[in-house]
């Protein structure tokens, strides 16, 4: 047997019940076998493979806190510490009903591939909850934060694992959080990312990875002799990722006709109007519906379905395996020629398949959405030189960042005879540096 094949093999029969994990390490090892069969001898010595799918540590803990009926609710808390080969464990915290383990595991193990292809020095970690901050008050968000943060202090630090946003985690939750660890330690160090601006954040870090998704996506487009102007684009989500996706599409001249939440979508066939969305998801909290209480042409349909209207491009921005092969023969057939995920592993193995096998363009997520952690890495660097860079500087370097990822992916699929392959591409690119620090450090 390969050791791929051995080590995926393990890994299925290690960590019982956890499909998204074994379906990140399966894509992963997959299109990393032409290194790995190259080097397969130094690797096994090392037990490069095995080590690569453990996270270094998992922390595990209670998180108690007080409802507004004065009842005590119960949470579970995590964070995985991946991989910090190449810098301090980086990655956003979860809060979704759905996080478990598994989940946060196959988060962490992106992120580590994902940190390295960002050319910046950040491991790979992620934590989270299964706390669900809908329909809570803010005292309530405060209370779990505060519990979360009490426990989690212990483990993190500026130089040790710096935490982020992600899914049900934005800039009141981090306000919160930060606020718990300098009481509790007294330090006043970067030891969280997207944070208020009046209080060590970068300018933006917000946008950062719906803008970092289309320039990517544009420069891929670009290379293969195409642009966004006129095209138009349907993305899932109305989160932080989808909404600067839709923002900076937009100003690149494309035309973003549908958006959506876990309830349903909403179809607008004159272009989304954006800054209705930001009132009714940043300000107010609300449902997507909403949407169309105000602009009376456009349509809400409940349920999923989003991929079942006709556009050029889609951009999934909602969360894992949102995106199957129905979608992506629907998407296919309805004229779709470019996919490029802002969520984490939004597409199902199949769909992604079927994206590369009928000669789409698609940029995976690990490379596609990497432009928020590389802004954390930058606000990193503004923290420890105690300064603040202007919206333009951050603005070039992150552009900069994601032409040099599209350039690193496309160059290993080249290097490799996968030309245009970019998920075998983003892989290969981010698991070689990972590795030569690996191989340099020892066996630790
Ligand atoms: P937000 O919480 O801001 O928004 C999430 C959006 O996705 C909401 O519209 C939400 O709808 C929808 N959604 C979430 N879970 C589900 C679900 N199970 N089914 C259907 N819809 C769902 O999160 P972000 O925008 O930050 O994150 C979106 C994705 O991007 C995630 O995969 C995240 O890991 C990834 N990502 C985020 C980065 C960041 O910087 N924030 C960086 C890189 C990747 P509803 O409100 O109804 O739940
Ligand atoms: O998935 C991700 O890359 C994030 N949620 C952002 C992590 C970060 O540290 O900014």
């Amino acid at each position: 047997m390969s050791y791929v094949d051995e080590v995926y093999d393990r890994v299925v029969k290690q960590n019982p019940g956890e499909a998204e994990f074994h379906q990140a390490v399966k894509e992963v090892l997959d299109s990393l076998r032409l290194v790995i069969d190259a080097n397969e001898e130094k690797y096994r010595k090392m037990g490069l493979l095995e080590r690569v799918v453990e996270p270094e540590r998992i922390i595990s803990f209670r998180v108690p806190w007080v409802d507004d009926q004065g009842n005590v609710q119960v949470n579970k808390g995590y964070r995985v510490q991946f991989n910090s080969a190449i810098g301090p464990y980086k990655g956003g915290l979860r809060l979704h009903p759905s996080v478990n383990q598994g989940i946060l595991k196959f988060l962490g193990f992106e992120q580590v591939f994902k940190n390295s292809l960002t050319g910046l020095p950040i491991g790979g970690g992620k934590g989270g909850s299964n706390f669900d901050p809908k329909g809570k008050s803010d005292r309530e968000v405060m209370a779990f934060c505060q519990s979360f943060m009490t426990e989690l202090s212990k483990y993190i630090g500026a130089d040790q694992d710096v935490p982020a946003g992600d899914i049900g985690v934005g800039a009141r939750e981090i306000g919160f959080l930060y606020g718990q660890y300098k009481r509790l330690t007294g330090l006043y160090e970067g030891v969280l990312t997207g944070k208020g601006l009046n209080y060590g954040g970068s300018l933006v870090r917000t946008q950062a990875t719906g803008y970092g998704l289309v320039y990517i996506l544009d420069e891929m487009l670009k290379h293969n002799g195409k642009d966004l102007k006129g095209k138009s684009v349907v993305i899932s989500g109305s989160g932080n990722v989808a909404i600067y996706a839709a923002e900076k599409a937009e100003q690149l001249g494309a035309v973003v006709v549908a958006l959506s939440d876990s309830s349903g979508y909403i179809y607008d066939k004159d272009g989304i109007n954006l800054d209705l969305v930001k009132e009714i998801k940043e300000v107010r909290r609300g449902r997507i519906k909403e949407y169309t209480d105000v602009v009376k042409t456009a349509v809400f349909t409940e349920g999923k379905g989003i991929w079942t209207i006709p556009c050029d491009i889609a951009l999934p921005c909602a969360t894992q395996n949102e995106l199957d092969l129905e979608d992506a023969k629907t998407l296919k057939k309805n004229g779709c020629f470019a996919v490029a995920e802002g969520a984490n592993m939004p597409s199902t193995r199949e769909a992604t398949d079927f994206f590369l096998d009928n000669e789409m363009y698609f940029m995976p997520g690990k490379a596609a959405n990497a432009g928020g952690v590389a802004t954390s890495a930058l606000e990193m660097s503004q923290n420890s030189q105690r300064l603040s860079w202007t919206f333009e500087e951050v603005d070039e370097k992150l552009h900069q960042i994601m032409v040099n990822i599209y350039q690193k992916a496309a160059d290993a699929a080249e290097r490799y005879g996968v030309k245009g392959n970019y998920v075998a591409g983003a892989n290969i690119a981010g698991f070689e540096k990972v590795v030569d620090a690996m191989m340099a450090q020892g066996i630790v």
